[in-house]
């Protein structure tokens, strides 16, 4: 299980020990980008007595997407079968994870904790911010053919099989956006997408690290893959000559 940290000393302790609740043997990581709040040593704190907690240090805040990419790395080269990714403010209910690794174990590649579909829900959302996500996420189903209904959800577990075929390292977004890409590449590999339905909990404690920026990257590079993959694949029909 991978989760990023930034600025969770709030949230941290209460996260890991519920994570170890659910999942007694799972091993977790926690990526920390230099938190000045003291994250890091807290989740290592934590660790040591809830078991199987590692904190990858790194130096600065460089973002979501990055996180991700050096966790998923870590966790293919220890050999796990299965990569989980969680926020750390308590947003996802650890409860929630035998249902996506359920998911999982019965064939689909990336099951994604979806507000989205029947069941799924932002409770705590104002009209405004429930809006944005609604219409960012069809915005990106339309412009990328994909059926998905959550694409910026960030509580998922990856087939490990998957994460290598669809090679997430070259992925290069950031918030928001780095989930769809990474959504988009299962999509375009062919690969299963199944969304369980959660009950999505605004954070309680510390702030949010998204911001307009994060949202207007995830619309730009949405309408860039999408006008870049109809136009390449018009040019190709138009290389192969009339059907
Ligand atoms: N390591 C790392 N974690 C981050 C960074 N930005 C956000 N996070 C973490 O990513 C998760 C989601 O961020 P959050 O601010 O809650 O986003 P929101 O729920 O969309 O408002 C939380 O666990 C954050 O601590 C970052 O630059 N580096
Ligand atoms: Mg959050």
């Amino acid at each position: 299980m991978v989760i990023p940290t930034y600025q969770e000393a709030e949230n941290v302790a209460t996260v890991l020990r519920r994570v170890r609740a659910v999942l007694p043997s799972g091993s977790i990581l926690v990526v920390d980008d230099g938190s000045p709040d003291g994250t890091a040593d807290l989740a290592e704190a934590v660790g040591r007595e809830v078991g199987a907690v590692e904190v990858l240090r790194r130096p600065a805040k460089a973002g979501l997407g990055s996180a991700y990419r050096a966790g998923f790395a870590l966790g293919l080269d220890r050999g796990h079968d299965v990569l989980v990714e969680m926020d750390a403010d308590l947003s996802h209910d650890p409860a929630d994870l035998p249902r996506l690794l359920q998911a999982v174990e019965e064939g689909a590649d990336l099951a994604i904790g979806s507000r989205y579909v029947p069941g799924g829900a932002t409770p705590h959302w104002p009209a405004h911010r429930r809006w944005l996500s609604r219409w960012g996420n069809r915005y990106a189903a339309a412009a990328l053919g994909m059926p998905v209904r959550d694409a910026t959800a960030g509580f998922r577990a990856y087939r490990a099989e998957v994460l290598r075929a669809i090679d997430f390292e070259t992925t290069r977004a950031d918030g928001y956006a780095f989930q769809v890409e990474m959504a988009y590449r299962v999509v375009r590999q062919g690969r299963g997408i199944t969304e369980v339905p959660i009950v999505f909990s605004d954070r309680v404690r510390g702030t949010s690290k998204m911001s307009g920026r994060i949202v207007v990257e995830a619309m730009a590079l949405v309408t860039w893959w999408g006008v870049r993959d109809r136009v390449l694949r018009r040019g190709r029909q138009r290389a192969a000559g009339p059907a």
